[in-house]
């Protein structure tokens, strides 16, 4: 059977870093899904990158040994990378020192993968000394490496070696990748994330051009699920899709760069190794589902509705279709003049997403119920704009009876009101959760319905019959 030699997590992501406890779970976790690498590389922790000149403190080294013990114990190996590129001056010899000591201090307490990273970083050499020294920033990276991973090749020769290169995505076909990919040590690895930094779909011929370039299997690091950046307001929960299968045969691995929260990332991650222990059987859906069931078996279908209203990222970058689906199913009855139909949509979906919320908020695992909270949060509010929005559609039915009411007419009022506290509520949102399509429904209703209430001074609609039209959603009984 096919499958990535090489498959795990980097945890390479900007924003908070996880914590060791969350760390020796995901160990524990990849275990069990057959995967066999966790690589540490969090950008905001300022010994990895920003200070990477300055040593851990004993606690940390405490902390990382522990992590090692978990890794040897389930089968997976543990890495560690320095990110040195924005400051480091690569002629210099005592930086290649300081380098080598660095990884060396991994290994020696059995770190068995270690790299260098050279992402996020100017494409040129910044530092005078540097340019005078090197002819390009792909021989200095190049230089450093070598001598790095050698020295260190001479006392582990098992280590795997990894570099990041500056250029890690897009057109292989660069001066920079050609002469990093010929200057390198050939037992050193080349992280690379396919056409786009987060790439949607990472096709067989980008594979085979980046084979070619570097002459050597392709280590995929994969944007997926991390959220970072941009994507703060994202949950990355959706189904891992868009990779051919046949890559396979020009990589040596492939590492998931996780969310920052660590628990809630399982999902993907679990259905990813799927793809990684066998891609050419591989079926998405099935992976997913499959997943979501081992994270909240007796609420699964709560967990995957939800995860359909969570479906926004670069591996699926138009909005969810399940709420758009409800809304325009809702406005085709509506059309056809079925609108209690229509409004029972409206109804179904509320009652759905409000129960599932409370389900999930009672039963999911403690710490993915906690990372998902805010996203839960977003989710119920979207049941009950769907709610109110049903309840104000049927209440100004009332507009056009012949004689409308007092209190029919404090009602909608009420209703009115309701609706407009709950989508202004809506501004202070902290996800992207369900898209656009319920809020502008909700939107588009109340604002016409406002309009007609305004037009009707409390009387009967019945003149203004014409109104029923194709545009909005004026009605009569
Ligand atoms: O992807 C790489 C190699 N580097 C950074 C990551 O650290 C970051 O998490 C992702 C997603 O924003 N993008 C990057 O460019």
């Amino acid at each position: 059977m096919e499958h990535f030699e090489i498959r795990g997590v980097v945890e390479g992501f900007y924003g908070r870093p996880w914590t060791f406890e969350e760390r020796k779970e995901i160990v524990g976790f990849l275990a069990k899904n057959r995967c066999n690498i966790y690589l540490y590389a969090p950008k905001n922790d300022p010994f990895h990158r920003d200070r990477w000149r300055e040593p851990y403190s004993d606690e940390f080294f405490s902390n990382f040994r522990e992590l090692v013990t978990v890794g040897n114990e389930a089968g997976v190996d543990i890495g560690f990378a320095v990110s040195p590129g924005l400051s480091v001056v690569y002629c210099k010899e005592k930086e290649v020192e300081l380098l080598q000591k660095k990884l060396q201090a991994f290994c020696d307490i059995g770190v068995c993968a270690v790299g260098l990273f050279f992402d996020d970083i100017p494409l040129q050499l910044t530092n005078q000394a540097d340019r005078e020294h090197f002819s390009s920033l792909a021989s200095a990276q190049a230089a450093v490496s070598n001598r790095v991973f050698s020295r260190l090749f001479a006392e582990y020769p098992e280590l795997k070696a990894i570099v990041c290169p500056t250029l890690y995505h897009g057109d292989p076909d660069n001066e920079y990748l050609i002469e990093l990919g010929a200057l390198l040590n050939e037992k050193i690895m080349v992280f690379w994330t396919g056409p786009e930094v987060c790439s949607k779909t990472i096709p067989k011929d980008d594979a085979e051009r980046v084979y070619g370039i570097l002459k050597k299997p392709i280590l995929y690091w994969d944007n997926y699920p991390v959220n970072d950046a941009t994507m703060v307001p994202e949950m990355h929960i959706g189904p891992y899709v868009g990779r051919d299968p046949k890559i396979v045969r020009y990589a040596s691995g492939m590492l998931l760069n996780p969310m920052n929260q660590a628990h809630a990332s399982m999902i993907s991650l679990g259905a990813a190794a799927r793809y990684l222990n066998n891609p050419m059987e591989y079926d998405p859906t099935v992976a997913w589902m499959v997943s979501i069931g081992e994270i909240c078996p007796d609420y699964t279908d709560d967990l995957l509705h939800f995860a359909e209203y969570n479906m926004q990222s670069p591996l699926h970058p138009s909005e969810p279709k399940e709420p758009q689906r409800i809304v325009e199913d809702f406005r085709i009855r509506f059309k056809q003049g079925d609108w209690s139909q229509a409004i029972g949509i409206l109804f179904e979906e509320s009652e759905r997403i409000i129960t599932g919320a409370a389900n999930l908020r009672e039963h999911l695992p403690t710490n993915i119920g906690q990372e998902l909270s805010p996203w839960l949060n977003e989710y119920e509010k979207l049941g009950k704009i769907l709610d109110m929005t049903g309840k104000l559609i049927w209440e100004s039915s009332a507009l056009y009876s012949d004689e409308p009411r007092k209190d029919d007419m404090q009602a909608i009022d009420s209703q009115i009101e309701l609706l407009e506290k709950a989508l202004k509520g809506t501004a202070d949102r902290r996800t992207v959760i369900g898209g656009s399509f319920i809020q502008n429904l909700a939107l588009d209703t109340m604002v016409r319905i406002k309009g007609l209430f305004t037009l009707s001074e409390g009387k009967c609609l019945h003149e203004y019959d014409e109104l029923d039209t194709e545009r909005g959603l004026p009605w009569k009984r």
